[in-house]
């Protein structure tokens, strides 16, 4: 970690920058395979599962009989753990579903709005070196509370031509209506599309590697939606004397596993603070089997020693971190100066890990300073609010006059009539 003492303020954003990732270069080849899908349908994706995930399948939909099978080997204790996450996060989510109440703006007129689930979505979950059965969860759950009808699933097979049987699992206990054994840009552009297997859907949820997120902002342009715009995973640790250095480090290698492009970051007032966590980093990093890519993330990766605490909350509202953990004394008064960042873990029994899994909250949140403006997934992601209203006769000529005399004012003759012809 590269550690840099009191910064001056002007030094700021050029440290808190995340590294640019650069599309363009991807995006030709990104856009051949949109295409080509779009034009070939199922051929292409079996030719583009052929070509990157090494493996020719013929059908795209994993079966019943195959879905059963991979369970029957998933051990018990396994079942009941991804059991005990999905019921805490449906727990969490389930609150976040909302009555329609009807609001009488004035006598007689009638307004409410009513949230209706997006009929059809995608959920992309990546293949390669960790399968992130977790984040099945995380989507489907809310998915399913929203009234979603259809859910599907797409994931790229193993040079077995199988899924991981935790995938597996997570989409059958969460609900899911078809799971296709299809990764990549070519998995997104099935579920833009549509294929002769894949159905199209409205809006596609996950994370995945640059070709992926590539692939979901161009799919917008043809109309679908996406849950938001991605970039590499990131924790930041706001850490002083009470923090315990050990568990500072081992929520800091707990995001720079994720892979080389994960940023972590550690604030603190005391020099001795990241001193020691230095110290553990080295310690744990050296037995972890993932080290190579946890070494190469915290190559690029800061410690940045604050003048106090109240500048150390300043850098991390700058920063807008996707995890914030509060390892430091008033954690909770604390919690509320920070206006940005995706999810905020308080006091030294808070590792990110319990998010990740089964706290009950959402791990999909927005990276890349996105959680200034940005929230995390739930269960609102997954729905459209509409919005309705009915007026009595009487409460038309209440508010009739006001109507008529700005659409007048507007100069639209026919809007002002529609009123005027109810009046009468
Ligand atoms: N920390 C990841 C989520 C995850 N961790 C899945 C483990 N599995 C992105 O927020
Ligand atoms: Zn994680």
């Amino acid at each position: 970690m590269n550690v840099q003492v009191r910064p001056q303020r002007d030094q700021w954003t050029g440290l808190l920058q995340r590294p640019e990732l650069d599309n363009t270069k991807l995006e030709a080849s990104v856009k051949k395979i949109l295409q080509d899908v779009k034009e070939k349908g199922d051929e292409a994706i079996f030719h583009y599962t052929q070509q990157f995930d090494g493996i020719a399948i013929n059908r795209l939909q994993a079966s019943q009989q195959e879905i059963n099978e991979a369970i029957s080997t998933l051990p018990d204790d396994l079942k009941n753990a991804i059991q005990l996450a999905a019921n805490n996060i449906t727990a969490f989510h389930k609150k976040q579903l909302s009555v329609p109440e009807v609001i009488e703006t004035m006598p007689g007129v009638l307004c409410w709005r009513k949230s209706i689930g997006i009929e059809k979505v995608g959920l992309y979950i990546p293949g390669g070196s960790a399968p992130l059965f977790s984040t099945i969860l995380m989507l489907a759950i809310p998915a399913k509370l929203a009234g979603c009808k259809e859910i599907i699933l797409c994931s790229p097979p193993g040079k077995d031509g199988k899924l991981h049987p935790a995938i597996l699992y997570a989409a059958q206990l969460t609900g899911i209506t078809k799971v296709f054994k299809t990764g990549g840009v070519q998995a997104i552009a099935a579920m833009a599309f549509g294929t002769a297997s894949i159905p199209k859907t409205y809006k596609i949820f996950g994370p995945g590697n640059q070709y992926v997120t590539c692939a979901k902002q161009l799919v917008q342009q043809y109309g679908v939606a996406i849950d938001m715009p991605a970039g590499p995973s990131e924790v930041c640790v706001i850490a002083d004397d009470s923090c315990v250095p050990a568990f500072v480090a081992a929520d800091l290698l707990s995001q720079a596993e994720h892979g080389p492009d994960s940023q972590v970051l550690l604030v603190s007032p005391s020099e001795e603070v990241v001193k020691n966590v230095q110290q553990e980093l080295k310690k744990q990093l050296a037995v972890l089997p993932r080290k190579e890519l946890a070494e190469k993330a915290l190559q690029n990766s800061k410690a940045i020693i604050a003048k106090d605490m109240q500048e150390a909350v300043e850098l991390v509202n700058t920063y807008a971190a996707e995890h914030l953990i509060l390892s430091c004394e008033n954690d909770e008064a604390i919690a509320e100066l920070i206006m940005n960042a995706g999810s905020i873990f308080l006091g030294n029994y808070s590792p990110e890990s319990v998010g990740d899994y089964a706290s009950g909250t959402n791990h999909t949140l927005p990276t890349n300073g996105y959680a200034r403006m940005y929230s995390g997934v739930s269960v609102d992601s997954f729905v459209k609010k509409v919005t309705y209203q009915k007026l009595t006769k009487e409460g038309l000529h209440q508010i009739g006059k006001a109507v008529e005399l700005m659409a007048e004012a507007e100069g639209l003759e026919a809007h002002k009539n529609a009123v005027t012809i109810r009046m009468k």
